[in-house]
């Protein structure tokens, strides 16, 4: 099946209660070069992988869990929703509250809406505000990540606006969506487990979207502790936390979506904007702060 679907084919899928995965599972590989990283980066042919042996490596790996956060940048306020890619409700705490929060959900007082919602910081990118964090990983190289190879103030923009840390308790949830502007993604998981599904390209290319995907069903994994998961820009996903978890996650570009990049940005210049609005980015960069 191709983007060239025909209206009976889109009618079928439309009714479609197909639950068919079209690969068994997401390979798990270590120590990737980059000819297997183009291999699953190549255009028309991508295919998500678990790495297993990066995380680990980290510092982070056993430095961050929740109580470091708590006593370090405790007083910080984080922004919650009720699900990251489509969110009906926020609210804003410290993070010292939120990660109470977390480990007892029942405990805390803020919780008072009694419908089930799982809040969720997704919103948390402090890398930029809090550059030594950063010492404590480093993404494998082999993805040649383009923006990583920017130097200079542009360098902290980047990790301002592609890069956060994601903290949830059991059932905290990202619906599913395809990345920003066409970016690939790494997700290294580096407290607790979380389930993903993924939908493959072929199951909203041209007419069909990611709501059509869903019909279908994806491909299931559950990334443990320690594993990082590769998604590529084709691949539509959805998350939820099975236990506590804290996910850092960053997205990527290089010679294998950069097209797609630049048609992101431009099918979507007001989000693009976006990243350029926070004012300590902007004086960073030379740039006058902006009215609103
Ligand atoms: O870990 C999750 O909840 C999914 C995150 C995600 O897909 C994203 O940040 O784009
Ligand atoms: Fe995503």
């Amino acid at each position: 099946m191709d983007g060239n679907i025909n209206p009976g084919e889109l009618a079928a899928l439309n009714s479609a209660q197909v639950q068919a995965p079209v690969q068994a599972e997401v390979r798990r590989i270590k120590n990737m070069n980059i000819a297997e990283c183009q291999e699953i980066l190549c255009r028309g042919m991508t295919e998500p992988v678990i790495l297993s042996d990066v995380v680990p490596q980290w510092p982070a790996n056993t430095k961050w869990d929740f109580d470091f956060f708590k006593v370090n940048y405790g007083t910080i306020k984080v922004i919650l929703s009720d699900n990251l890619a489509s969110p009906t409700k926020f609210k804003k705490i410290t993070l010292r509250q939120y990660l109470d929060y977390i480990e007892d959900p029942a405990s805390q007082t803020f919780d008072t809406s009694g419908d089930g919602t799982k809040w969720y910081a997704a919103y948390w990118a402090p890398f930029f505000e809090h550059p030594e964090l950063r010492d404590d990983f480093t993404e494998p190289e082999a993805l040649e990540n383009w923006f990583s190879k920017i130097s200079g103030p542009m360098n902290d923009w980047y990790h301002d606006g592609f890069a956060w840390l994601l903290l949830g308790p059991a059932g905290a949830s990202t619906a599913a969506h395809l990345d920003l502007f066409g970016t690939h993604a790494w997700t290294g998981q580096i407290r607790g487990r979380k389930r993903f599904v993924l939908y493959p390209p072929t199951f909203h290319k041209g007419e069909l979207s990611v709501e059509h995907a869903v019909a279908r069903g994806g491909l299931e994994i559950i990334l443990e502790p320690g594993e990082l998961l590769i998604i590529p820009f084709d691949w539509a996903h959805s998350a939820e936390a099975l236990t506590p978890s804290m996910t850092l996650t960053y997205n990527f570009i290089n010679e294998s979506n950069f097209g797609d990049f630049l048609q992101g940005i431009y099918l979507d210049p007001t989000k693009w904007e976006k990243k350029f609005s926070r004012k300590v980015v902007r004086s960073r960069l030379g740039l006058e702060p902006r009215e609103s």
